[in-house]
């Protein structure tokens, strides 16, 4: 299916993967690159000599386009923007803020500028701040979220900007990619499914959980601290929302979770770890290849899709 979106970043597919903090190593996004997708490295709360090690990384492993994710709550934003400039890297999307500071930079450099948003207001600013394309992200997603349903935020964004939108939050088959279209978007990206892909270096313990989720299984903790973040039930986020209902303060929260995404990622320890995943962990039954999700996605999509006229 080709759209302004297969276009603007001359992939096969319109499917972008999630930026995902420890997740999206060069692993995964080479992979999803590979399979005709955009592949995202993920900054997270990585420093900026780790992303240029990720890029170098990237590109020995794949010719064709990926992009970066900038976390821009990172403490060295600063200089991971730069890294992307000097990396010559195509695409960069950000989350968790505005990188209206970075715009000029990167537009000037050549990069394409796709910032994650979870509101039309945001949407219509960094329209006006020159984004080449925006992600509206539902709060169906995993991590940090907004408000706003996917089924919801997507028509409304679309209908605000004139630039290409990516939808994202409780997309994981074809249908959903279907959906988005009908919704308006030009392509869909996704974290979950690609968490517990084969080629993800997440622990085998977290994909087992979001093979495992039904979908009543994801929690948001940290609404009273204005963070918040939608992640798979456990110890962790049981005694999370028992002290956030008693009123606790934000510092006690925050040092139950400080570490909790490595330790669930990296250590395996999905009981006292933050599982970040969304609301369709429940529909991933499998741990598949990025060409089998990619190219299996693409094709549902497009049998649904067939004579709409929503894609070339
Ligand atoms: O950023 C994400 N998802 C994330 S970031 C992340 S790292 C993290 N870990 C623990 C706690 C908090 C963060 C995990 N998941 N998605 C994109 C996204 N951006 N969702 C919502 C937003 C957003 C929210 C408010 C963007 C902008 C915003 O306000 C900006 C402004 O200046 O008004």
């Amino acid at each position: 299916m080709k759209t302004e979106i297969t276009k603007l970043f001359g992939i096969e597919y319109p499917i972008i993967q999630g930026g995902m903090a420890w997740v999206a190593t060069s692993e995964l996004a080479a992979a999803v690159s590979e399979a005709g997708g955009l592949g995202i490295i993920g900054a997270g709360g990585a420093p900026a000599s780790w992303v240029k090690e990720q890029i170098q990384q990237v590109k020995t492993m794949t010719d064709k386009p990926f992009g970066v994710n900038l976390m821009l709550m990172n403490p060295e934003a600063d200089a991971i923007a730069e890294v992307i400039v000097e990396e010559g890297v195509k695409v960069v999307t950000t989350g968790a803020g505005s990188p209206e500071k970075y715009m000029k930079m990167w537009k000037d450099a050549g990069v394409k500028v796709i910032p994650v948003v979870a509101s039309v207001a945001l949407a219509r600013r960094m329209e006006r701040a020159g984004a080449d394309a925006v992600v509206a992200e539902g709060t169906e997603s995993g991590g940090h979220i907004g408000e706003t349903t996917t089924m919801a935020l997507v028509p409304q964004v679309v209908d605000a900007v004139s630039i290409p939108v990516i939808a994202a939050g409780g997309i994981a088959d074809g249908r959903g990619v279907a959906a988005a279209f009908m919704l308006g978007a030009k392509a869909v990206q996704m974290g979950t499914i690609f968490v517990a892909s084969a080629e993800s270096i997440a622990s085998e313990a977290y994909k087992n959980k979001i093979i495992k989720a039904k979908d009543i299984d994801s929690k948001v903790t940290g609404r009273s601290t204005g963070h918040p973040v939608r992640t798979l039930r456990n110890k962790q986020t049981q005694e999370y929302l028992r002290l956030e209902a008693e009123g606790a303060d934000f510092e006690e929260l925050e040092r139950l979770t400080l570490g909790g995404l490595r330790k669930a990622v990296v250590d395996g320890d999905v009981v006292h770890g933050s599982v970040m995943a969304g609301q369709i962990a429940g529909l991933v039954k499998e741990i598949r290849s990025c060409r089998e999700i990619v190219e299996g996605l693409n094709a549902e999509a497009e049998a649904l899709l067939k004579g709409t006229g929503l894609y070339e």
